[in-house]
């Protein structure tokens, strides 16, 4: 099903200003930027306030134009039909309350945060994904997060394919004031690693965070360089890594899904972090991604700053994506 989410949901806002308020809010306002997708257009979809089967019929289709993909959408729709016959779902909250309940069963199961244990040291997270994806972005936040927690961080330039990438990881490093283990462009990404991890047992640190490179061009090669790191740092430690985390620009939709299979096929991908999730019409990935590859997603990303990293809580999810009604603005637009 081929569809253009951006012709209804896509209403990019200009101002890149973070609300004040905590993440929650922050992740309402930037999910579509300030008017959920969910909500603003199951209201639209009910000028009379009541539920028909028209209703259900419009909101299939918004879910797949959000990119929920066709077998979350009938898991999310299911049985709708029958409780709308009965009068069950009368009203707008009614419908939100059943959509969240199912959308917190799909989400529950991968709602795991990345919790570094005591041993081994160094703990080591190996970040995967396409180019573009946020992977040395997500580095950087979760540098300063694991910082936050008291841990000692250092990062490994695993991407040596483009001299940008190591400079970009060093500003993140002496952002967080936390080492960067690099070599020359062209070095080979395993030994940079090796070094990497090599460096950080001498030092005394908690958790490496390594970089990797992510162009498409061919993809047997990526896999077959990211299957090499992976065997070298096995050899360092044969329980690393301890998390292969693969990030995904949730803005590139169905095609988010496609990378994540072929990445967990080809690496077994312990936790996703999912990136700019603000300003995105496809929010829906997410549940699509869940419901079909029950990979705990660690992280979800709503901006550039290093605050806007957060461990995934499903039923905050769930709201932000639905909207919480607010008192008296029932006919924002
Ligand atoms: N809006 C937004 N931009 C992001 C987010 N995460 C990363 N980016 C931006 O996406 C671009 C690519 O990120 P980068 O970390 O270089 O991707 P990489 O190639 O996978 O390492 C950069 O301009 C980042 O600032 C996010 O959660 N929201
Ligand atoms: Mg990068």
């Amino acid at each position: 099903m081929a569809c253009s989410p951006q012709m209804i949901f896509g209403r990019k806002s200009e101002s890149t200003q973070s609300p004040s308020g905590g993440f929650i809010s922050r992740l309402r306002a930037r999910l579509n930027r300030g008017d959920s997708w969910l909500t603003r257009d199951v209201r639209d979809l009910m000028p009379g306030g009541r539920i028909d089967e028209n209703t259900l019929e419009e909101l299939e289709t918004r879910l797949l134009m959000a990119d929920c993909g066709v077998e979350t959408t009938q898991r999310l729709l299911e049985g709708l039909a029958g409780r709308v016959r009965r009068a069950e779902l009368a009203d707008l909250e009614a419908l939100r309350a059943a959509l969240k309940s199912r959308i917190v069963d799909i989400l529950t199961p991968v709602e795991a945060p990345l919790e570094v244990p005591a041993t081994p040291r160094p703990w080591v997270v190996l970040v995967v994904g396409v180019n573009g994806a946020g992977k040395t972005t997500t580095i950087g936040k979760l540098a300063h997060r694991l910082r936050e927690q008291g841990l000692k961080v250092l990062l490994a330039a695993g991407d040596t394919f483009r001299a940008a990438a190591v400079e970009q990881l060093k500003i993140w490093g002496a952002r967080n004031e936390v080492p960067v283990i690099a070599q020359g462009t062209g070095a080979d990404p395993a030994a940079v690693i090796f070094d990497a991890l090599t460096a950080a047992r001498s030092r005394g640190i908690d958790v490496v965070l390594a970089d990797t490179a992510g162009r498409l061009h061919n993809q047997a090669d990526l896999m077959g360089e990211l299957k090499k790191i992976r065997r070298i740092t096995a050899r360092f430690d044969a329980t690393a890594p301890h998390e292969t985390l693969l990030v995904l620009d949730a803005s590139q939709g169905q095609n988010a899904l496609v990378q994540a299979r072929m990445f967990h096929q080809a690496l077994g991908v312990t936790g996703l972090a999912i990136t700019k999730l603000d300003g995105t019409a496809r929010g829906g990935i997410v549940l699509a991604i869940a419901n079909e590859l029950a990979i705990p997603i660690r992280f979800i990303g709503i901006g550039e700053a290093r605050e806007d990293l957060q461990a995934f809580n499903a039923g905050e999810f769930a709201d932000a994506l639905l909207g919480v009604p607010v008192a008296g603005d029932a006919g924002s637009t």
